[in-house]
């Protein structure tokens, strides 16, 4: 079935306002995080990455560019590289640059505009790699398009954007990704390491406030969106690490004990309440290696920094 942009649009708007009624109406409220990525959420997501304290993207795209080679080999010759979310740009490009012989290239990212942008820039990059984008929330259950071409299949999702999913969520995600290598495949996947709490919990609460900015603009978004009446500095943002999860947790803490109103009704909160808005899990290599093996891959590479923050790790599927 098609849909017009109009229509696209007005799904999109009831999705969000469904996410914020119900996230709201909960004990513990809180809101996927999917939702701090509009624009401007998605502007200071970028501006994040160029942090000091924020080490993931750097230390994953050192990562990429000293074992490229070896993660080619892994992968094998003729693949088709299929990749979830399409904004990692420059580590993706890395990548492809140290394939032999990719024979597509399958960029999958809910957002359609993005991927068109990926598709086009990845088009003039590799104009010898044909590409295929494909819209679809990758954190569902969907299939590749049937008739790819021949080949083995290498399914990458870096960014540590899987530190997002819970267990099973993780374990599900995983199963699909098995099932879109068609059993035989590889996937390669970018985790954040357990560490230190100073480093992590400077990571999400950065000395400048960009992260604290990138949390808070989700209500200025439900204000405008939804017709919100958050006062914007009433609320302040606070990473906390919660053991049990093995996640970094951005909340946003309600100073005042107020009646907020949005989507047209109205939400209590109490002095020191708090809306959940991303989880971040930070992992062992041996706790990743049992949630890939509940989900048929065995873990057969991690390529590491310096420093042992992060790890690209590098998975095989076993039939
Ligand atoms: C894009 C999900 C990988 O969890 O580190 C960064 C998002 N949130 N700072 C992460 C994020 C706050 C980021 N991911």
């Amino acid at each position: 079935m098609m849909f017009d942009g109009f229509e696209v649009q007005s799904r999109w708007d009831e999705a969000f306002r469904a996410a914020v009624v119900g996230g709201l109406s909960r004990a513990q409220k809180s809101i996927p995080c999917c939702w701090l990525y509009d624009e401007r959420g998605s502007e200071l997501f970028n501006e994040i990455t160029r942090l000091e304290e924020y080490y993931p993207t750097r230390a994953e795209t050192e990562i990429l560019l000293r074992w490229a080679d070896e993660m080619a080999g892994f992968c094998g010759e003729d693949i088709l590289l299929v990749e979830y979310g399409a904004g990692a740009g420059i580590k993706t490009e890395i990548l492809i640059e140290a394939l032999d012989k990719p024979r597509l290239y399958v960029p999958i990212d809910i957002a359609g505009d993005v991927l068109a942008q990926t598709a086009s820039r990845m088009r003039d990059r590799f104009p010898d790699l044909e590409t295929l984008p494909i819209v679809a929330d990758f954190n569902r259950d969907f299939d590749l398009p049937a008739g790819l071409p021949p080949g083995w299949r290498t399914a990458f999702f870096p960014g540590s954007t899987i530190g997002n999913l819970n267990r099973s969520e993780t374990v599900a995600f995983l199963s699909r990704l098995h099932r879109h290598v068609e059993g035989r495949g590889m996937a390669i996947i970018g985790v954040d390491l357990k560490k230190d709490l100073g480093t992590l919990l400077s990571a999400y609460d950065d000395g400048a406030g960009v992260t604290a900015a990138f949390n808070l603009n989700l209500l200025a978004r439900i204000n405008r969106e939804l017709d919100g009446d958050f006062p914007l500095d009433r609320f302040v943002h606070q990473a906390r690490w919660n053991e049990s999860e093995s996640a970094v947790e951005m909340h946003l803490v309600s100073l005042d004990t107020r009646v907020v109103s949005a989507c047209g009704r109205q939400f209590a909160f109490h002095e020191g309440e708090t809306i959940h808005t991303e989880s971040s899990r930070k992992y062992a290599l041996d706790s990743f290696r049992s949630l890939a093996e509940k989900s048929a891959w065995r873990l057969s590479r991690a390529w590491l920094d310096d420093e042992d923050r992060f790890a690209v790790l590098g998975l095989e599927a076993s039939p």
